[in-house]
């Protein structure tokens, strides 16, 4: 979402280049294309909506200073505004102060994302923070869910628990554990299989098992 937001709106900003105060017609022009981007990227109406009416609401009437151009003034109330719906500055990092392997257990609903979610964290903890990953998946419900994440694994450029058919997810879970020692791996995620919001004592038991202390 970001390189098409980027990519669309240097055109749209460099467009915007009167002096003075940003009008309500540039600001209007430069929404109506992070407006489409936005919902090019999948993101929610309701969301889009909310996000372009407040970035509007801070950048009518904006004065822009002489030494940036109108469309810096704009790009950076959109990053700012950006920033602040992606969580601001008061967001909680990811508490990884344990021994290593660290297990971190994705919890969530069917199909809430628990699996992508994995490999965006996986190579943004490898990419950024330069730790050695281990993806594991639990989900024995869901045929091919296994096979999902190894294939996700490979392409974030993370490691992968081999997948031992008939495996159950607690087994699973500890030889990935295991191996994530014997290996010498910073963190190991657990990907679980989803739950349906019906299926109370699945649910209980899933919180259960993610109350546990890990080994
Ligand atoms: N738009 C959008 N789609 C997403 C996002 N994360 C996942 N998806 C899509 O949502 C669908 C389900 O994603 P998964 O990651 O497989 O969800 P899951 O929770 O692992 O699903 P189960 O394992 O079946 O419970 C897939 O088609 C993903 O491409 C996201 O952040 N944005
Ligand atoms: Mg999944």
């Amino acid at each position: 979402m970001f390189d098409a937001l980027s990519g669309k709106l240097s055109g749209v900003f460099e467009g915007l280049s009167k002096r003075g105060r940003l009008s309500e017609a540039d600001v209007a022009e430069a929404m109506r294309e992070v407006r489409l981007a936005m919902l090019d990227a999948d993101v929610a109406l309701p969301v889009v909506r909310d996000f372009v009416n407040k970035v509007k609401e801070k950048a009518v009437g904006t004065e822009v200073l002489e030494s940036i151009s109108p469309g810096q003034a704009v790009a950076k109330i959109v990053n700012d505004a950006l920033i602040e719906a992606l969580g601001g500055a008061g967001n909680v990092p990811l508490n990884l102060s344990a021994a290593a392997p660290v297990p971190v257990l994705m919890v969530g609903l069917q199909g809430s994302g628990k699996t992508t979610t994995s490999g965006k964290i996986a190579l943004r903890l490898a990419q950024r923070e330069r730790k050695r990953v281990l993806l594991a998946s639990l989900d024995v419900q869901r045929p091919a869910a296994q096979l999902q994440l190894q294939q996700l694994a490979e392409r974030v450029g993370v490691g992968s628990l081999p997948i031992i058919a008939g495996q159950q997810p607690v087994e699973i879970a500890k030889r990935a554990l295991e191996t994530g020692r014997r290996e010498g791996y910073d963190i190991v995620i657990l990907d679980t299989a989803g739950r349906l919001s019906i299926d109370e004592a699945s649910c209980r038991k899933c919180v259960r098992f993610a109350m546990q202390p890990a080994r």
